[in-house]
């Protein structure tokens, strides 16, 4: 699958609402959050039970946010930390980029290429029905790939360093999402999606 590096804004797949801005962070912004993130978040190696066995997450994690916004999610129960000053500023940025409000943020450092996500869609009881989803790439650049779960089409959408991806409307009740391990990367990527948890 070809990575769709080319037309950054609305994004046009069935059942879906997706909005790639390529230039939500200028470059000086966005190499700074990357260095700060990198230091000063609370990074944990969680680890789930798959298949009755306990491993670790191909990656590493961390929860912020307001202080009812305890998440659930593949056995796992994230408590949040509260909001650093620059997880806070970031925050507003991406409330005012879609007009929403969000109350927590999940963070995710890829180390490598070696690091990864599976097959998911964000639809945990927590957020209800549509969410709006608001993702911070900094770092490598790595593709994120799309299924529809009835048709099965693809799409795939490299994300690059202080770009937001904002996903909404259905996307999430028709469309799982990847990060694929790769090779050819061997740089680190921290991702964070600001979200809103219901009380
Ligand atoms: O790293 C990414 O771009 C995706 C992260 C993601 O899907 C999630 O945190 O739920
Ligand atoms: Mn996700």
């Amino acid at each position: 699958m070809q990575p769709s590096l080319f037309n950054p804004g609305k994004i046009s797949l069935p059942q879906a609402e997706l909005d790639y801005r390529t230039d939500f962070l200028s470059q000086a912004k966005a190499d700074a959050l990357l260095l700060c993130f990198r230091q000063s978040l609370n990074w944990r190696q969680d680890s789930i039970k798959l298949y009755g066995k306990v491993v670790k997450i191909p990656r590493l994690q961390a929860w912020y946010g307001d202080a009812d916004c305890t998440y659930r999610y593949s056995g796992l129960t994230m408590t949040p930390l509260p909001w650093t000053e620059e997880l806070w500023e970031l925050k507003q940025r991406c409330e005012q980029a879609c007009g929403h409000r969000f109350n927590s943020v999940l963070a995710n450092w890829y180390r490598d290429g070696n690091d990864s996500m599976g097959w998911h869609a964000d639809s945990e009881s927590e957020l209800g029905d549509n969410p709006v989803i608001a993702s911070v790439s900094l770092g490598a650049c790595r593709n994120l790939d799309f299924r529809h779960i009835h048709s099965n089409e693809k799409y795939r959408i490299a994300l690059a360093h202080g770009s937001l991806l904002i996903m909404q409307g259905a996307t999430q009740q028709y469309w799982q999402h990847a990060i694929a391990k790769t090779r050819r990367v061997s740089d680190g990527r921290i991702n964070l999606t600001f979200r809103y948890i219901k009380a």
